[in-house]
Parts: C-alpha cells; sequence; structure tokens
C-alpha cells in the first residue's frame, strides 16, 4: 500500500538528477549525433556516420543495427527528406526501445523486502547499496543491511561507515566469516526484533578466481527463499557505465548463474558515452532500475527510460 505510493515513478528530482548526470554525454557522443542531424541530407554517407555515432556510443552493434534499421524504413516509408525531422523519429525509436519500466517488487507491500546486490569488484556495489538505503529511508522505510562481503575486511568497514552515517543498521560478522550465515542473521533481524521492512545484502565482487562466486550467490539466495516467502524480491547487477561494452559481458555472465531482476548503472556522471542503457535492455531484457549520478549519498535516481531519452537529446 505505502510504496505504491511512495514509489511514483518520474519525479521531478529524479529527472533533475538524471540530466545532469547526463551532461557529458550530451556535449560527447550524442552532442555528434544531434550535428548529425543538422546536416542536409539523408544519404547513404548519413546512415553510415549514424551507425559508428551509435557505436561508439556504446549502444552495441546488434541494438544499433536494429535501430538504424528501423530508422530507415520509417524515413522511406513516411516520405521523410530533412535530416531534423528524422532526428524526432529516431529520439522516438529510442524511447520505444526502452519501452516502460516494468513492475518493480518495490511497489508491491509485504512484510520484508529482500534486495540482493551482485556485481563484480569496483563497479559501485557498496556505494549504491548506501545510496538506495537512503533513498529508501528518505520515503520512510525502515532499512538494514548485510554485509555478506565477508572476503575483505575493508568491505564489511565501508558497509558499516556508510551505515553509521546514514543511520542505518548493519549486520556483519568476521571477515573471513560464511556469507551466508550473515545473511541468515540479518534476516532473523529484521523480521525479529528490528522489524525492517527492506533488507538489502552487499556481496562479494570476486570473478576469476579459485572460489566461486556464483556457486555462493545461489547459496545466499537458497537461504533468503527458505527464509522469506519468495526472496530474494530483486536481485539488482551493479554495472559501470564508464566500462562500456565490458559491462555487457559481465551482465551476461551474471544472468546466467543468477536471476537478475534490474540494474543499477553507476557513474553516468563519468562517461560521454550512456548508450548503453539501450544495450542492457536490448540485449539482457532486463531493465534498468536506478542510475548512480556521482559519489555523494544523494547522487542516486531513480530510472525512468522517457526522461532518459529526453536529457539525452534535449541539446538544441
Ligand atoms: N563518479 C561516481 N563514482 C561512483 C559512483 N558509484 C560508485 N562510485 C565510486 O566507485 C568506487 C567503487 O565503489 P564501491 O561501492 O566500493 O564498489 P564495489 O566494489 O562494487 O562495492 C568508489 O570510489 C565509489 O565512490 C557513481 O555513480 N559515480
Ligand atoms: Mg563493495
Amino acid at each position: 500500500m505505502v510504496f505504491g505510493k511512495i514509489f511514483k515513478r518520474g519525479s521531478k528530482e529524479d529527472a533533475e538528477r538524471l540530466e545532469q548526470s547526463l551532461e557529458k554525454t550530451r556535449r560527447g557522443v550524442f552532442g555528434h549525433i544531434a550535428a548529425l542531424f543538422q546536416g542536409q541530407t539523408l544519404d547513404e554517407e548519413f546512415w553510415e556516420d549514424l551507425e559508428a555515432l551509435l557505436i561508439q556510443a556504446d549502444v552495441g552493434v546488434e541494438t544499433t543495427m536494429e535501430l538504424v534499421e528501423r530508422l530507415r524504413e520509417r524515413v522511406e516509408r513516411e516520405g521523410v527528406k530533412r535530416p531534423e525531422d528524422a532526428y524526432k523519429l529516431l529520439k522516438e525509436e529510442m524511447a520505444q526501445l526502452l519501452g516502460e519500466a516494468p513492475p518493480s517488487a518495490l511497489d508491491t507491500p509485504r512484510l520484508l523486502t529482500v534486495i540482493l546486490v551482485v556485481g563484480v569488484n569496483g563497479s559501485g556495489k557498496t556505494t549504491s547499496i548506501a545510496k538506495l538505503a537512503y533513498y529508501l529511508k528518505q520515503r520512510g522505510k525502515k532499512v538494514l543491511l548485510a554485509a555478506a562481503d565477508t572476503f575483505r575486511a575493508a568491505a564489511i568497514d565501508q558497509l558499516r561507515m556508510w551505515g553509521d552515517r546514514i543511520g542505518v543498521e548493519v549486520i556483519a560478522h568476521q571477515p573471513g566469516s560464511d556469507p551466508g550465515a550473515v545473511v541468515y542473521d540479518a534476516i532473523r533481524a529484521a523480521q525479529e526484533s528490528r522489524k525492517a521492512d527492506v533488507l538489502i545484502i552487499d556481496t562479494a565482487g570476486r570473478l576469476h578466481t579459485k572460489y566461486n562466486l556464483m556457486k555462493e550467490l545461489q547459496k545466499i539466495r537458497n537461504i533468503c527463499a527458505r527464509q522469506v516467502h519468495r526472496a530474494p524480491h530483486e536481485t539488482y547487477l551493479v554495472l559501470d557505465a564508464t566500462t562500456g561494452q565490458n559491462a555487457l559481458i559481465q551482465a551476461k555472465k551474471f544472468k546466467e548463474a543468477v536471476d537478475i531482476t534490474g540494474v543499477i548503472l553507476t557513474k553516468l556522471d563519468g562517461t560521454a558515452k550512456g548508450g548503453v542503457v539501450f544495450a542492457i535492455q536490448k540485449e539482457l531484457g532486463v531493465p534498468v532500475r536506478f542510475v548512480g549520478t556521482g559519489e555523494g549519498i544523494t547522487d542516486f535516481a531513480e530510472f525512468d527510460p522517457h526522461a532518459f531519452v529526453e536529457a539525452l537529446f534535449r541539446n538544441e
């Protein structure tokens, strides 16, 4: 009930943060795309340039091909001659590609919502968890954090430090302890004395080691499912927007192992590209739910596909 009201999409604040974070992107490749449409003719060279720029913007080869194909078809069918008219159609097609955000588990009222957060080291998991916790707290939710990245002592300390700053409790064990046990305790704490509405679980992010990260994540999921009906209710994959197509390759690996329900795209403020949003939606079929727009606790926004496309093309 409460969530339905609180998570009204497309808040003005979210749109403004998104817009600010895309400053570099607007001046970068998407600015070049806008300039291309200020030319005179829609000739073969134009289409080749558009294709090259979209790929450069991290939209991805597959998604770019489909997008350009669809746009060319529309231009022909609708008899569009002027590049500026074609620009409007491109914007429409890109918005269409992102579609409407599907309902989020955060919109469904339940006693305890469990959010599992996964991703490689350095992608921005811990920071995003702190931001999300703060975001939810500001909206009246009681949040609890679980430090299930037990591999490094620094990771636990980092989450604790954030917890102290934002006034959110962190359940942690000793470094090197079993992450599953941390999750078990955190769920019990959330359900019992602390009565949290939302539990957010931080996890380790080492890939390519003997230690099997994917197995560990699977185990954590099983523990969640045993203790809370249908948990985890959301599994967010954190991706660093500045890593472009690499982020997409990582995402595919995680998706094979765990059921990803959404993406938190970080460091959108640090890239002049940003087209990876389209590739994520198209090639993974997973919605971007939140974006990181800086290093501060409030540099975070709920992702709205329409606001994103508007902000991306708002450069005339
Ligand atoms: N500019 C910027 N930096 C970010 C953002 N999100 C995270 N970071 C930085 O990325 C680095 C790694 O973040 P961290 O949360 O420790 O990543 P983790 O290893 O995945 O937990 C830190 O220096 C963060 O401050 C963002 O949205 N924008
Ligand atoms: Mg971390």
